[in-house]
């Protein structure tokens, strides 16, 4: 029962080394959240699946699921299309009901 998830996120540092998956444009880095909702996930393991799967979407930078509300929370350098959000969601086992 850990409350870990696994966003590499270093505290409070500008300088994390999550490594350089977009080389792209460093003035992107606030980006864009969007809520979605997603049935099926009961515990934390459910949790990180899905983060997992939305994470390789292109352009993501974080990913917060919650299994109690149903509730994933995606941040990404520019929208995402519903459509890939969903086969991520799809591919990790689960069924996206939509934005939340
Ligand atoms: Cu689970």
């Amino acid at each position: 029962m850990t409350a870990e998830t696994d966003t590499p996120q270093a505290a409070g540092s500008c300088c994390s080394s999550t490594g350089s998956r977009d080389g792209g444009a460093p003035g992107a880095r606030a980006g864009v959240t969007t809520v979605y909702e997603v049935k099926g996930m009961t515990c934390g393991h459910c949790e990180g699946a899905v983060s997992e799967e939305i994470s390789g979407i292109e352009g993501v930078t974080s990913v917060k699921a919650e299994a109690t509300t149903g509730r994933v929370t995606v941040t990404s350098a520019a929208p995402l299309t519903e459509d890939a959000v969903r086969a991520a969601v799809d591919e990790a086992g689960y069924e996206l009901v939509g934005r939340a």
